[in-house]
């Protein structure tokens, strides 16, 4: 109930029962109250993520390779306050205090990404066995702890040995050969694998923007040849993963595809909504559920569109098992004759919300609206939302505490857009929080927080924030809280 509806109501009950009666209050709530129903389905997925370079360190340890992270961090002025991964959280050492934050957490799962050069360290070749054991220690001691290992075989730590790296379509024959390597060593204890995260941002952030490794800026033609390479290291890594794994071990991506949310729900900006998603993700997502690249990006790419083998659209729209997607931020859509298109997506406006990345505007109709145009334009059998998050000044209070109300703010209205989608129907079946602790945020190291635990980077102490009370806490009602 909100203030003025309990005051109007405090008003016809009477000022003496309110001031005097506790219990007639209590009732005249109740009477008033028809409570939203905030509850997740049964059996929702709750989780954490993180990933392999921005948590584990130790990037000398136990024989693993040089990536090109560690490359491009170690390049002044690639990275803010010229931070590296090399220790990061500490994770490598520390594993086992951050499966007790999760276990707290009361979380069914964990999302954890492959250092693909712990286990070939040159990318391929012979495996290294104090990589694979690593892995095998920390799958071993999730199950221990009672929580579903969720794998993303690579999450953008690309071994720096691989010539021209995603240049080089070689590479996506390795990245499958690795991942197919390393399904078969886990898949009698991890029951679902991602291929790769975030195309768009190992491609065009790494090869077209150059702000990520290896910090290029290519001309459009070799872009697109970067991006398919991309989407062929999917499909080669699902066939791959397919071949070595046990039988029922579910294969997918987990994709940031970009997210539109229609300006106005009516119709005819929906379907303009829908159409964005699927045209503007073409080289991508798109690809990847369709097994062919559509139309509209091969015209208007013209003679820089990629150059395509024999078998390689039928390889990167091998089924999946399901679609994750890391949903952040929207762009908001509306139809538009004008537009050849028939669609025009808004900019941002000088005072839209957002967090603390710059690029971080906050639309939680994101989280409902992604969910539904995926499901509706593919009919994925099941969807993850494999990160969501937000970065935020975090302090310490007085107390050593974090007080991070806003990230509690953002979470809050974008979970209760997914319990939208949820209950709506659309297959929505599991959320991992981006993230479990602070941790290298890439390009901006460690000047941006998104953990749920504070992370001391000095000491390596984790302090749960008040948003991981809060997550604990809806995780423990299955409903928002
Ligand atoms: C994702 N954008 O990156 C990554 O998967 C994580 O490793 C990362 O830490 C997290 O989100 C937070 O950044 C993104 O520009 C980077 O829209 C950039 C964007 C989105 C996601």
């Amino acid at each position: 109930m909100d203030r003025r509806n309990f005051m109007k109501h405090g008003m016809a009950v009477g000022g003496a029962a309110l001031a005097t009666g506790g219990g007639t209050l209590a009732a005249a709530q109740t009477a008033a109250q028809t409570p939203l129903d905030q509850s997740f389905p049964k059996d929702f997925l709750w989780g954490c993520a993180t990933a392999s370079y921005q948590i584990e360190g130790a990037v000398k340890e136990d024989g693993r390779g040089q990536t090109n992270w560690d490359v491009f961090s170690h390049t002044p002025g690639k990275v803010a306050n010229g931070d590296t991964g090399d220790i990061a959280c500490d994770s490598y050492h520390r594993y086992r205090e951050d499966i007790g934050l999760l276990r707290n957490l009361g979380v069914k799962a964990y999302r954890l990404s492959l250092a693909w050069s712990r286990i070939f360290p040159e990318g391929r070749g012979k495996p290294n066995p104090k990589g694979i054991d690593y892995y095998n220690r920390v799958i071993d001691a999730l199950l221990d702890a009672g929580i579903q290992p969720n794998v993303t075989m690579f999450h953008w730590d690309l071994p720096q040995a691989l010539p021209g790296g995603w240049q080089n379509r070689d590479t996506a024959k390795a990245f499958a050969d690795y991942a197919g390597f390393m399904a078969g060593k886990l898949s009698d204890r991890v029951h679902r694998f991602m291929t790769v995260n975030e195309l768009r941002c190992f491609t065009d952030l790494g090869h077209m923007v150059g702000t990520h490794a290896p910090g290029l800026k290519l001309p459009p033609a070799q872009v697109n040849q970067v991006r398919h390479h991309g989407v062929l290291a999917h499909g080669l890594g699902v066939q791959a993963i397919r071949a070595h794994a046990k039988a029922g071990t579910e294969v997918g991506i987990a994709d940031n595809a970009n997210i539109y949310v229609p300006a106005i729900e009516t119709p005819e900006h929906i379907a303009a909504t829908k159409k964005a998603m699927r045209e503007d993700n073409a080289m991508f997502l798109t690809a990847v559920m369709e097994g062919r690249y559509i139309d509209s990006y091969l015209a208007s790419a013209g003679a820089d569109a990629p150059k395509v083998q024999a078998g390689d659209m039928a390889a990167i729209g091998s089924p999946l098992d399901f679609v994750a997607l890391n949903i952040y931020t929207p762009t908001f859509v509306k139809a538009d004759a004008n537009d050849p298109r028939g669609y025009a997506t808004l900019p941002h406006l000088p005072q839209s919300p957002r967090m603390a990345s710059p690029w971080l505007y906050v639309g939680p109709e994101a989280a409902y609206w992604g969910v539904r145009a995926v499901s509706e334009l593919w009919k994925p059998k099941a969807i993850y939302i494999s990160e969501n998050g937000t970065s935020a000044d975090d302090t310490l209070n007085a107390s050593g505490l974090v007080d991070d109300s806003d990230r509690i703010m953002y979470l809050r209205n974008y979970l209760g857009q997914f319990r939208r989608a949820a209950a709506e129907g659309y297959p929505l079946k599991g959320y991992f929080l981006w993230s479990l602790m602070d941790n290298f945020e890439w390009a901006d190291g460690y000047t941006k927080r998104f953990g749920i635990h504070y992370v001391d980077f000095a000491t390596q102490k984790r302090t749960p924030k008040l948003s991981a009370l809060w997550y604990k806490e809806l995780i423990r009602r299955n409903a928002l809280v």
